[in-house]
């Protein structure tokens, strides 16, 4: 019987699942420049190690916020089409992940703590859900621009949540839920932060939910895209209410 050879090395360190096992047509994200082309593949295909250099090059001439949102984010947003289309899978999802959080850290290093802390912002991501991603930029950009932010983390009890604003007195609390399943406990913590007379705006965001959903409740207001919290932050602190925030965010 004749030995089975391979006659074409060319794709042999390329990533079998992206180029021959797909359903789509592999990545289709293109970023700004070069360098945030490479570190947007870097997430993409999960290089933790290499991404921590070319962050590291790209901070010495780029503003850290133009990478976590031109190259890190894209990445991320890439890797959520990817799985969609049914080409990545969780392996994938995991490391892309780490590589996204290894620049986001280098990114908020080089911010620092340098700002006067303009309010406090109490971030969670839902209790029952651990896909706290979203969450984790809201955090970088919040405190890139100078808040105090209490993270509470992910699969956070709605107790804790309404706890955690009596006592830290935020302008403004944030959930983010990816689950149909747990984003019901923002109604629940709405309503409890209501009866307890606390009414600050309350962002809700994440892949599970929409804006008629946050908007059926009170105090939420749909939080699209993490880019938009700082400026929500802002007009919490100048005393924007919530019936307010959410005329001017949502439709
Ligand atoms: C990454 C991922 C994971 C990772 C999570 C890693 C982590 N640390 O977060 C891992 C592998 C652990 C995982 C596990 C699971 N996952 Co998962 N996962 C995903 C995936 C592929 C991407 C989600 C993601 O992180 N997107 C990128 C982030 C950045 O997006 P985002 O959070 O939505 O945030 C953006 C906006 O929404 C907004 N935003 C978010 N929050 C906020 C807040 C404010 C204030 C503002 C202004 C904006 C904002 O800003 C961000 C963009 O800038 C999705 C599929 C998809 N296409 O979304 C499935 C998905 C969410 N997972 C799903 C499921 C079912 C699971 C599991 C139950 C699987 C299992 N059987 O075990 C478990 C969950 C266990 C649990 N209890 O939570 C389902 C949920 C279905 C549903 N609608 O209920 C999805 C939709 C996949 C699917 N189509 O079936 N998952």
């Amino acid at each position: 019987m004749e030995a089975l050879a391979i006659s074409n090395y060319d794709n042999i360190f390329k990533r079998y699942d992206l180029v021959s096992e797909g359903s789509g047509q592999g990545i289709m994200a293109t970023a700004k420049d070069a360098d945030l082309q490479k570190i947007m593949e870097c997430v993409i295909e999960g290089e933790t190690d290499d991404i921590l250099g070319l962050v590291d090059e790209a901070l010495t001439k780029l503003d850290p916020m133009v990478i976590i949102n031109d190259a890190l984010i894209k990445g991320m947003n890439e890797v959520s089409r990817l799985w969609d289309e049914g080409t990545y899978y969780l392996p994938q999802v995991i490391l892309a992940s780490d590589a996204m959080l290894a620049g986001i850290e280098l990114c908020e290093k080089k911010m620092g703590k340098s700002m006067e802390k303009k309010g406090i912002v109490v971030t969670h991501t839902a209790e029952g859900d651990i896909h706290d991603l979203g969450q984790k930029i809201v955090n970088a950009l919040l405190r890139a621009n100078g808040y105090e932010v209490i993270d509470l983390g992910k699969d956070v009890p709605v107790d804790t949540v309404v706890n955690a604003v009596k006592q830290y007195k935020p302008v403004m609390v944030t959930g983010t839920a990816l689950m149909t399943t747990t984003m019901t406990a923002f109604e629940k913590i709405s309503n409890r932060l209501s009866a307890a007379g606390l009414e600050i705006p309350f962002v809700c965001g994440g892949g599970a939910v929409s804006e008629e959903y946050v908007t059926g409740y009170k105090l939420g207001v749909f939080g699209k895209d993490a880019s938009q919290a700082p400026g929500m932050a802002a007009d919490a602190v100048n005393g924007g209410t919530w019936q307010e925030l959410r005329e001017k965010y949502n439709g």
